[in-house]
């Protein structure tokens, strides 16, 4: 037997039990060892029938996705896939924990499956720019029929066992423990004499109702998915599974599943899945660094990200303290969460029991003094340096020394922050993205003082608010907004040369972006933009490139919110705002800016080629810890598209030579160094390097 398969027989029932922690991924000895135990089963006198289980938090969650850089390792997937099916004594597959991917498709190539009602099944091989590759398409729609099968893999969602029962995915719910539930499913079926049930064996037909669910998923994801790669390819496989034979659609899944696993789609995705795993492991902090109690929050500042944060930590269980000294902006933060919550309760996402309870943790105060013994507070006031650093001071005069007193600021180097403070050790950045509640990213910016015990709690925090926590060290714009203002540059600089808003949002967004740079200033507001400027003033000019918003904002158009910007807006339409080309056209003149026609290309690859550039910067000044946690950031928090992988991940797609050799001749057209390549880049071009092993 292999090291990570057991085989043993109880009451003449072969258990055949994988143990490949952390979720018993069906790496190369996994699969070599299934194959082994079901040759074994079929040859066993003794054994009636088998069960394949897991050992540990879950049955097999899928295919060893780090393998799927390499070249395929014998026995491939769905060979052991046809080897369970193929066996004349009844197999069961006991799940436990999430059974996905390659791990459902084993499953379904049992005969009967059973689980415990906590498990949770599916094929969300979509996510990583796949799909179903070992039968699955092909064995789903025999299972539960075209349209839940299509549902299952186009969502990628993970079904509660109760839901995959209903609909005829699992034969039975264990009560109890799982492998004596499995033993007594097993002997019923042999009392039964149950034959094996192969899926492969079903027949499927094309009907007209099935031509129109095909017909309606296309369109469909083309929205929901849209750029995406792999979903088109799943309703191949399903429309291949109603029309083909079983032996011939299997066929073009495998060369559809190649397909994806090849695009650079795919690489990304899978790439993004380990980075996002990655940055939970922070450099030079043990995991068993000690953390802080943290049984109680403050925020202080009741706004609109004040208030979303209170709903973040409301629905991770705190108790929480929203404090603000004005009246009137207190009862504008609580309004503000009661209509959060009354919109998840309109949408059926939250009922009323819990609604109730969660407001029930929360308490306001207009007096700072009553919040002396909270555990964490979090400030999220104006973006002022004075008014923090005040603020700061003062709370650490009125909490306790083991109190840890986080920073919402998007702006302010923390550095700076804890000069003077009693304990700066105690003072850390959690940098949230709005709307709080929503966003998964949390920038945590630790300062040169902050404690590894300070640290380590806050990452915790993050686990718990259920956030994708990314460490940076501060500094100027940390990682996220430094690396996107200079994207906002390249794209107000070619607003000057003559591109129009309209021109660069579409071709943004034709790139993936959910909406292009200038739709995004018009939404977040371009006051916002302008105090962030304002804070900025004396950044380089590759940050702070403003002139025509300076413009709008000063003559009273703000974006969105007051119907004019960037854009016109009337109700829920949107228009070219052609006073924007005036004023382009004037700065270009006041600026000297010749004014040219800008293709396609050229706009997609300055703003991307200046995010990089700028990412380059960011990684060689140690602000980030590796190459994932700029594209953990840039993909969770400012759109870049998940399947283009961020900006470090798209430099390996395109090469690193000839990404440095634009930047250089961009270098030369644009003067005050806006352009100016990170020694870095070509450091690593000369060693041969990428950002990711390849
Ligand atoms: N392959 C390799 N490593 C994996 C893995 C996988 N499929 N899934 C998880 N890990 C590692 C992960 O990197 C981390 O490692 C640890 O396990 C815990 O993960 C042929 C082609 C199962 C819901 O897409 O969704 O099958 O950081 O932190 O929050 O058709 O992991 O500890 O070193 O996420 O409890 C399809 C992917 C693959 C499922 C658990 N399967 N995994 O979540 O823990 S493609 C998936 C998850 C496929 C077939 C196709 C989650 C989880 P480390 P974690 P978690």
């Amino acid at each position: 037997m292999s090291p990570v398969i057991q085989y043993e027989i109880k009451n003449n029932i072969a258990v055949i039990s994988i143990n490949n922690p952390p979720v018993n991924a069906l790496s190369q000895s996994v699969r070599q060892g299934i194959t082994d135990s079901i040759h074994r089963l079929n040859q066993d006198p003794v054994a009636r029938a088998g069960i394949i289980i897991c050992v540990g938090r879950t049955f097999i969650a899928g295919a060893d996705i780090s393998e799927f850089n390499k070249p395929p390792l014998d026995p491939v997937l769905p060979e052991v896939i046809s080897t369970i099916e193929a066996s004349n004594k009844i197999i069961i597959a006991a799940l436990h924990g999430t059974a996905l991917g390659g791990g459902f498709e084993t499953a379904m190539a049992c005969h009967y499956r059973c689980a415990v009602s906590e498990a949770k099944v599916g094929l969300p091989e979509v996510k990583l720019g796949l799909l179903p590759g070992a039968s699955g398409t092909q064995r789903l729609p025999r299972l539960i029929g075209a349209q839940a099968a299509i549902q299952w893999m186009v969502s990628g969602e993970h079904i509660e066992a109760e839901e995959a029962f209903k609909l005829g995915a699992i034969d039975r719910i264990v009560t109890g423990d799982l492998l004596v539930g499995a033993l007594e499913f097993a002997n019923e079926l042999l009392a039964a004499d149950a034959t094996p049930v192969r899926l492969s064996e079903k027949k499927m037909l094309m009907d007209s109702a099935s031509e129109k669910l095909i017909a309606d998923y296309r369109e469909k994801i083309d929205k929901q998915w849209r750029g995406y790669f792999s979903p088109q390819k799943i309703i191949d496989c399903v429309e291949a599974c109603l029309n083909m034979p079983y032996d011939e659609a299997v066929k073009l899944e495998r060369k559809l599943f190649n397909q994806c696993k090849a695009s650079s789609h795919s690489k990304a995705l899978r790439q993004l899945f380990f980075s996002e795993r990655q940055v939970g492991k922070v450099p030079n902090l043990p995991r068993d660094t000690p953390v802080r109690e943290l049984n109680s929050v403050a925020v202080v500042g009741a706004g609109t990200m004040g208030s979303a944060i209170t709903v973040s930590f409301l629905n991770s269980g705190y108790p929480v303290y929203l404090i603000d000294q004005d009246e009137t902006n207190l009862d504008k933060g609580i309004s503000n969460i009661k209509k959060i919550y009354q919109s998840e309760f309109d949408k059926g996402r939250l009922s009323d029991e819990h609604l109730n309870e969660r407001l029930s943790r929360l308490t306001t105060s207009l007096e700072l003094s009553h919040i002396h013994k909270v555990d964490l507070v979090i400030e999220s006031i104006i973006e002022d340096f004075e008014i923090k650093h005040n603020l700061i001071q003062q709370l650490q005069t009125i909490v306790n020394p083991n109190t840890i007193i986080a920073t919402n600021t998007s702006t302010v180097d923390i550095n700076r922050l804890i000069e003077n403070t009693l304990y700066p050790e105690n003072i850390i950045g959690m940098h949230f993205f709005a709307p709080a509640h929503l966003m998964k990213l949390l920038e945590i910016v630790r300062s040169n003082k902050t404690g590894k015990d300070v640290l380590a709690t806050v990452t915790g925090v993050a686990k718990k608010l259920k956030k994708i926590g990314v460490v940076v060290n501060s500094g100027f714009g940390f990682a996220g907004n430094r690396i996107f203002l200079t994207y906002l540059r390249e794209a107000q600089l070619m607003l000057l040369q003559g591109a129009s808003p309209l021109e660069i949002d579409k071709v943004a967004c034709e790139w993936g972006f959910p909406m292009g740079p200038f739709s995004v200033m018009d939404l977040s507001g371009l006051d916002v933009f302008y105090s962030i400027y304002k804070q900025l003033e004396n950044a380089p000019g590759k940050y702070c490139y403003y002139p025509v918003s300076k413009v709008l904002f000063e003559s009273g158009h703000h974006g969105r919110k007051t119907q004019s910007g960037f854009y016109q807006y009337q109700d829920s339409s949107k228009h070219e705002n052609l006073q924007v080309i005036e004023i382009s056209r004037q700065m270009a003149d006041k600026y000297g800016i010749e004014q040219r026609r800008i293709d396609g290309e050229e706009i997609i690859e300055r703003l991307i080629y200046a995010m990089i550039n700028e990412g380059v910067y960011v990684l060689q000044e140690k602000i980030v810890s590796n190459p994932g946690d700029i594209d953990v950031i840039m993909t969770n928090g400012y759109g870049f598209p998940r399947y283009r992988g961020g900006p470090m991940c798209y430099a390996d797609i395109i090469g690193l030579e000839k990404v440095y050799q634009s930047i250089c001749e961009y270098d030369k057209q644009y003067p005050g160094n806006i352009w100016s390549p990170s020694g870095l880049i070509r450091e690593m071009i000369d060693k041969g390097e990428s950002f990711y092993e390849t």
